[in-house]
């Protein structure tokens, strides 16, 4: 199959029409710009970044499914919407100069060189992020990715910087105000050096959000800024607009990134609510970076990015930025590909508690923020004088420094050389661990036969089932009732989803608790490990989970009469129209929740009398696809029939909720998660959001 023509689509989509697929920017021509001379500090911002991503996505065989997009030069006055001319000249004059030349004006800059291409591709680096916005502005495609280089995030008003010349991302964020009147934007910088840049131009600006988490070690870390500090705020009308979450510590895996998310970025984010979101995309925080030094795999990438696409109605727009381990870089670029195109989520890997210093960084950014949102506004005030990090001196960053020191530059080079072998050989076969075959289809459903023409025709409807298709037979259930034609074809679906045949799937059922009774035992029959069963809803029987194979979260408005076991979690929620409200119980604790148990199998019951709104659901449904490899199964109680179609769509990845601006959440149900987040935090690890507590414990 050929890449789809982007003129055609343009040209095809009928105006209204709900914007689906994904954007690809690349050019070769952008790997023109490389270094003439020696330097140690750049010498790791190779063209063979680009390529290499290039080359696997190839092998992934995700190259056909992009839309492919062209990329085109940015123009002067564009540049100009963040840089002086001044500066402007300064670049355009490295186009005509001999090494010599470039060699002094790269000197005067902080990590930066000049090639005679540099302006040139700097200028395409610029067009392509700015081409990517506005295909998802204008809807032709749904998100998108650019792959760029020269980087752009440390390169400010009137100077290049850490290997950026033109800030892409600040332009783009300019350039969408300007050109789609945009009062709100979102910039998640996940790259693991402090985007100053952004952070400068948009200081005083409360149109757009910037979030950055950074390696820091007490700014001992390049660029060792005091601004970049979980207290650098923002300042003027800019206040509570700037979130910078330092980390002090190398070694940060996948489990403090998700914490991070859940406990700092998701909740200000939807409570900004922007209408654009644009990632400064570095992979340097990812495994195997010799300037990060971090943990995270590249299965985490596509986590943090399927959180990001419930934001701005999916309107997401991915910019590469660093990224130095080739493999490292071009498996997490894949990771984030896939999930923008609807890819089912690998399994998070690893252990899922974050670690003392990443919680200490967690409760300072949340103590820092508390004046500027509602969201944290019931959180203690007082900053964490560095309980775990300042009073004995960083770990294994400096130890590993202190031993290179001890190397000559060849034996260095050499170490240096068997890190990255090191974390190949480890990719390779990490990634043939978490990665599997995609299920031929990806929604199944069972409804009635007069309901069949309202399914979307990418949905499989289950026919008829014989009983002795099923894998195993039941046992242990009146017989009538498993003969009936609904419970067998409700179990054929989620058989056909546990063997990895269709992603998900959804069925109506008359009596929901029952239905679930039937298919947490056929799951153990099949020897599923771990299922997480979130109920909405009134429950009318107990299930007994005691053995760890079933955690089940029940969301009701009832109150309830039993207590709270680890595996058994009543989750009361008092009746709150408002989605941005829910959004912190899911973000706050269902999630963190689910993360740290890390299930095979979702099943999700809309029972009787359930208490979310239609986007509640959604909201909850959506994000509970991040676990389990997306195997989520749904039962839908058949009172609550008018929910199925709105089920359906999220099922086969046609529809992202739409939430209007914030409400303050009230503040029993603020308790209440906060409450229930102290009593779980020991056992589900990826609640905790402060050192405080734990600190004590260790
Ligand atoms: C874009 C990027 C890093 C510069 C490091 C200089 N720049 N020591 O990752
Ligand atoms: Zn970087």
């Amino acid at each position: 199959m050929l890449a789809m023509d982007f003129q055609a689509l343009k040209d095809s989509l009928p105006p209204g029409a709900m914007a689906s697929g994904t954007a690809l920017i690349y050019d070769d021509e952008m790997r023109s710009h490389k270094l003439l001379w020696d330097d140690p500090v750049c010498e790791i911002e190779v063209p063979e970044r680009l390529s290499s991503c290039y080359e696997h996505l190839q092998r992934y065989n995700l190259i056909e499914r992009c839309v492919s997009v062209p990329v085109r030069e940015g123009t002067e006055d564009e540049i100009m919407l963040v840089h002086s001319s001044d500066y402007l000249e300064v670049v355009k004059n490295t186009e005509k100069m001999n090494e010599e030349e470039l060699q002094k004006t790269s000197a005067e800059y902080d990590s930066v060189y000049f090639h005679p291409t540099t302006y040139r591709c700097a200028k395409l680096a610029v067009g392509a992020t700015l081409e990517l916005v506005d295909a998802v502005m204008s809807e032709r495609t749904c998100n998108g990715m650019a792959l760029v280089r020269p980087p752009g995030h440390h390169s400010q008003r009137n100077a290049a910087n850490g290997f950026c010349i033109f800030n892409n991302v600040a332009i783009a964020a300019k350039h969408a105000q300007k050109k789609y009147d945009l009062q709100r934007i979102l910039i998640v910088d996940w790259d693991v050096h402090h985007g100053q840049g952004i952070q400068y131009i948009f200081d005083e600006d409360p149109s757009v959000l910037y979030f950055s988490w950074h390696r820091f070690e007490h700014q001992q870390f390049w660029p060792s800024l005091r601004a970049s500090d979980y207290d650098a705020v923002g300042q003027g009308k800019g206040k509570g607009f700037n979130i910078n979450v330092p980390w002090n510590k190398v070694g940060m895996g996948n489990a403090d990134y998700v914490a991070v998310f859940f406990h700092v970025l998701l909740p200000l984010a939807f409570e900004f609510d922007p209408e654009l979101v644009l990632v400064s995309a570095g992979y340097d925080s990812g495994i195997g970076d010799p300037e990060g030094q971090m943990c995270a795999t590249p299965e985490c990438f596509a986590h943090l990015t399927h959180f990001l696409m419930h934001l701005a109605k999916g309107k997401l727009c991915m910019i590469l930025e660093g990224g130095y381990h080739l493999r490292s870089l071009s498996e997490s670029v894949c990771m984030t590909i896939k999930t923008l195109l609807g890819d089912p989520l690998p399994h998070l890997s690893g252990e899922m508690a974050p670690c003392l210093s990443a919680l200490e960084s967690i409760h300072n950014v949340r103590a820092a923020h508390k004046q500027y949102w509602k969201c944290l506004a019931y959180e203690s005030t007082i900053p964490l004088q560095d309980l775990s990090t300042r009073s004995y001196q960083t770990g294994k960053a400096e130890s590993a420094q202190t031993g290179a020191q001890l190397l000559t530059p060849q034996e260095a080079g050499k170490s240096r050389n068997d890190e990255v072998i090191k974390t190949d050989k480890f990719l390779e076969l990490h990634m043939k661990k978490i990665m599997s075959l995609r299920p031929p289809v990806r929604t199944a459903v069972v409804t009635t036969e007069s309901h069949t023409h309202l399914l979307p025709p990418s949905v499989q409807s289950e026919k008829k089932t014989d009983a002795k298709e099923l894998n195993t037979p039941i046992s242990g259930f009146d017989a009538e009732l498993v003969k009936e034609e609904n419970v067998l074809k409700m179990l054929t679906v989620l058989e056909k989803i546990i063997k990895k045949e269709v992603t998900n799937g959804l069925a109506k059922t008359s009596v929901a608790s029952l239905s679930l009774a039937f298919a947490l035992k056929h799951c153990c029959d099949l020897k599923v490990q771990k299922v997480l069963c979130v109920f909405v809803g009134d429950m009318d029987m107990k299930i007994d989970s005691g053995d760890g194979k079933v955690l089940l979260i029940n969301i009701s408005a009832k109150q309830s009469e039993q207590s709270n076991t680890k595996y058994n979690i009543f989750f009361h929620w008092k009746e709150d129209d408002e989605t941005t409200t829910f959004f912190l119980a899911v973000a706050g604790f269902i999630l963190p929740v689910a993360y740290s148990y890390q299930p095979d199998l979702t099943i999700i019951v809309v029972g009787q009398n359930q208490s979310l709104s239609k986007n509640g659901i959604s909201l909850l449904i959506n994000l509970l696809q991040g676990l389990a490899q997306s195997q989520v199964f749904v039962l839908v109680q058949d009172t609550e029939l008018n929910l199925m179609q709105d089920i359906i769509k999220i099922l086969t990845g046609d529809f992202t909720p739409f939430f209007g601006s914030y409400t303050p959440a009230l503040k029993e149900n603020v308790q209440m998660i906060k409450e229930l987040r102290q009593q779980f935090q020991q056992e589900w690890k990826v609640l905790q959001c402060s050192a405080m507590v734990s600190s004590a414990e260790r």
